[in-house]
């Protein structure tokens, strides 16, 4: 069992390099949320911008196609300890997305990002902006599945996977670093897998 069951053939010290510190590298895509699966009316389906409660702009399923899109292939890290290697992804990336709605710059350095389940999760917009980050919306080039987040969700590959919230409805700028779901109940603000940010006390 040294080898085998470690996924494939790929050498050994290439996989090392790539997985985060106490990580394990499964070719699983688990599902992981608070809830259930949220049920989602696609002609209802809205994705919105707020700067606080104020709405800067939003976007019905039919506008959110014709914004241009991006795709990312790279490893995912959940805070549970699996790694997924060369996940594939396509969507809107925050940066274009940002500048769909007009806006030059972000209001402010903070996000919460929003799901239709009542998830929230903070995340920087340093994190989000520069081709970081996107609003995914299909998985290894399929329609995202319901379980894992469609018709649409947040997708911050270089932090815990908690931060890519899933049923994504809106991006909302905040004044200050505002905690979320998780983060109120003992998970890191940032969420950093190579500093293994996990837990509040984690530096
Ligand atoms: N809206 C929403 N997003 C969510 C969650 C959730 O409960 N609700 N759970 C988070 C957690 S804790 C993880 S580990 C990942 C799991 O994503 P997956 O089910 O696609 O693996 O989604 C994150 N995004
Ligand atoms: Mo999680």
């Amino acid at each position: 069992m040294a080898t085998r069951g470690f996924t494939g053939r790929r050498p050994a010290a290439a996989t090392a390099n790539r997985l985060p510190p106490g990580q394990y590298l499964t070719d699983d895509f688990p599902v992981l949320a608070k809830g259930p699966t949220p049920r989602i009316d696609m002609a209802r389906w809205r994705f919105e911008l707020f700067d606080g409660p104020r709405p800067l702009a939003g976007w019905s399923w039919h506008d959110f196609q014709q914004l241009p899109r991006t795709r990312w292939q790279g490893d995912i890290h959940c805070v549970t300890k699996w790694s997924k290697f060369d996940t594939l992804w396509e969507g809107v990336g925050i940066d274009d997305l940002l500048a769909a709605a007009g806006l030059p710059a972000p209001p402010t350095p903070w996000v919460l990002a929003l799901g239709f389940d009542d998830y929230d999760t903070n995340v920087p917009m340093a994190d989000l902006a520069g081709g970081r980050a996107m609003v995914a919306t299909h998985f290894d080039g399929r329609p995202l599945e319901p379980a894992h987040g469609g018709p649409a969700r947040l997708l911050v590959p270089h932090l815990y996977f908690w931060k890519s919230a899933k049923w994504l409805r809106g991006l909302r700028f905040t004044q200050r670093d505002e905690a979320g779901f998780w983060e109120l109940r003992g998970y890191h603000m940032h969420g950093d897998p190579w500093k293994q940010q996990r837990f509040s006390d984690d530096e």
